[in-house]
């Protein structure tokens, strides 16, 4: 092996283990053998989070022995809730409950086999989890929009298995989020829980990707890596692609990972124009997987945004991880056409997930549909950049959210911040994490979505720049500006410019305007549908003034809840920039974005 190679697999290693700490990362749950434990749970409230500890320790479910016996809560007594689901909107006293509650699902096993394991999988709960199963703790979870899976092989009864999962939604300052955000609080587990079956050893992750340096080359390569679970490995694993004539043999090392190196003749890449995906077989021992990937490359040159190797321009929309119409988080496959599905209306080829990583149905729709996706973590308004457990939380949750994602060639871009003001402590933050994502993903691109200042230098009134620090670790400048809504009338965008002092592509990450649909006035009077397409119609024209302009995601494609929103007959609680409604109907600035992006 060579030293290059050596190196490679050593950073792959403790990458892995790094991951993998106390439980286990699984990848592409849904195409495993799994049974779905969605459904109604019992629901114990716990307010004060007491729940694990003192004379009430919720999760042993411990049942009167007798009619003296004193027993403070009751699962079999308790009301239900539907999960995957946001708690606040099941029930009108829960609408906005902080605090935690308990969830009890009483399941059997899959099927009786012997020789196999199994693993309690949740796409995720908002915020911290407990997971526990027949009243052993099983471990925590931090952070509320990344999956995690715990493994139950030990504990596992043939019969009435209680798992019970507490979840606490408290918003805390050394949280990420931390305590204030544009948008609701949503509690409860949100996203599938399954439990999952596997072989003694199975194929736990695997990372596939295009070689960037094959691009120009006639035959091109696959890059691999491939990570099984298990005590002992078979020696060998073999990885199919059909259509590719692709049937490779990988060598696994001792301790079950491998990286590995495919040449391919007369592939197809991945493109909006053609959204292609190959259907990927990987066996190892009792172990077979299957998916559906695409192959592409992402890359910068000066100020351009490279898709396999050729200039793209963004054609984006915000967007929250909500289903407006349900009023509840986006949870299914119908959740990410209906949304997916405006936004292709709307002419998009590009969709920012913002503010946190999204459910994993609308990557793999993206995939399918050729939306290129923009992906970010909560590292928004108030983080704690001085606590370094703040940090190792931010990168476990980057971890877990390329895990999850890695191959989908529909993710294009890591955003690691939302408007956060630079100081050296955040700088230091923000440097270790984008150092962090680029030491397990360099198939992606990095940006952040940075504040704009007033130029100093040159025409103060008409200029800003991007003189954000972070921008030296970063591929693409992004900043939001609100110009014509938080600052001024939209009369005064057209004569503002923007420049950035790194020549890099730059993205206008945001701007917009609250309109509240139905309501008609004239462009003068705010919460109009008229004020709000009068600064589309101005912002879109300042913007082609910008040099190196590469793409836009304007905020939002649907109105979304935020309590911070509550002037009353015109937000009640929801922050009205959608271009649609929360019933789903266009807003005149709808149709004046499509028409930009039609002719683009
Ligand atoms: C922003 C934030 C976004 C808010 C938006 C607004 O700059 O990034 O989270 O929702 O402004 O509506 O004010």
């Amino acid at each position: 092996m060579t030293t290059h190679k050596k190196i490679t697999l050593l950073l792959f290693l403790s990458f892995f283990v790094l991951i993998n700490g106390q439980d286990i990362f699984i990848s592409n749950v849904q195409n495993r053998k799994a049974a779905s434990l969605n459904g109604k749970w019992k629901y114990v409230l716990d307010p004060y989070s007491t729940g694990q500890i003192g004379f009430m320790p919720i999760y042993k479910n411990v049942i009167p022995k007798d009619k003296s016996d004193r027993v403070e809560y009751s699962f079999e007594k308790a009301q239900t809730l539907w999960i995957p689901g946001s708690w606040n909107f099941q029930k009108p006293e829960l609408q906005y409950f902080e605090g935690s509650i308990w969830f009890q699902k009483v399941f059997n096993k899959i099927d009786p086999s012997k020789n196999k394991r199994y693993f309690v999988y949740v796409g995720a709960a908002n915020y911290l989890s407990t997971v526990t199963l027949n009243g052993e703790i099983l471990g925590k979870h931090e952070g509320g929009f990344t999956p995690f899976c715990f493994e139950v092989t030990r504990l596992l009864k043939e019969k009435d298995n209680s798992l019970i999962i507490g979840v606490n939604n408290s918003r805390e300052s050394n949280s990420i989020p931390a305590k204030v955000t544009d948008w609701f609080n949503h509690g409860g587990i949100t996203r599938d829980v399954l439990l999952i079956e596997e072989p003694e050893t199975f194929i736990s992750n695997y990372f596939l990707s295009l070689d960037k340096t094959s691009l120009n080359l006639e035959s091109k390569r696959i890059e691999g890596k491939l990570q099984l679970s298990g005590t002992t490995f078979p020696p060998k694993a073999r990885i199919l692609i059909p259509e590719l004539k692709v049937n490779y043999e990988i060598t696994i090392e001792n301790d079950g990972c491998s990286t590995f190196s495919i040449d391919v003749k007369n592939i197809e890449l991945w493109s909006p124009e053609n959204p292609k995906l190959y259907n990927v077989t990987l066996e190892a021992g009792n172990d077979t997987i299957n998916d559906l990937i695409g192959f592409r490359t992402i890359e910068t040159k000066e100020k351009q945004i490279l898709l396999n190797g050729k200039p793209v321009f963004l054609k984006g929309i915000s967007l929250h991880d909500e289903n407006p119409v349900r009023k509840d988080r986006a949870n299914s496959v119908d959740d990410a056409k209906l949304v997916l599905g405006w936004a292709k209306e709307l002419g998009c080829n590009f969709v920012r997930l913002a503010h946190y990583p999204h459910q994993e149905n609308i990557v793999r729709l993206a995939d399918k549909l050729g939306i290129m996706l923009w992906e970010e973590l909560p590292l928004y308004w108030g983080i704690n950049w001085d606590d370094p457990e703040v940090l190792n939380k931010a990168k476990k949750q980057f971890t877990e959210l390329i895990n999850r994602d890695f191959n989908r060639a529909s993710s294009i871009i890591w955003s690691i911040a939302n408007e956060t003001a630079p100081n050296d402590a955040r700088n230091a933050f923000l440097t270790s994490i984008a150092e962090h994502i680029k030491s397990i993903d360099q198939t992606r691109l990095l940006t952040a979505a940075c504040k704009k200042d007033q130029a100093v230098d040159g025409h103060p009134d008409d200029e800003y720049t991007i003189n954000d620090p972070i921008m030296q670790h970063l591929d693409i400048i992004s900043f939001n500006e609100y110009l014509g809504w938080y600052g001024g009338l939209p009369s005064e965008c057209r004569k503002k410019t923007f420049r950035s002092k790194i020549d890099k592509p730059i993205i206008v990450s945001e701007f917009g305007g609250g309109a509240l649909q139905g309501f008609y006035a004239d462009s003068l009077t705010r919460w109009s549908e008229d004020y709000q397409e009068y600064l589309y119609r101005e912002n879109i024209a300042m913007f082609d003034k910008i040099d190196g302009l590469a793409g836009m995601t304007p905020w939002i494609l649907a109105d979304f809840m935020s309590p911070l929103r509550q002037l009353p007959d015109v937000q009640d609680g929801w922050n009205r920039k959608g271009l649609i409604s929360e019933r789903g109907i266009k807003k005149k600035a709808f149709f004046v974005l499509q028409k930009y992006y039609m002719t683009k």
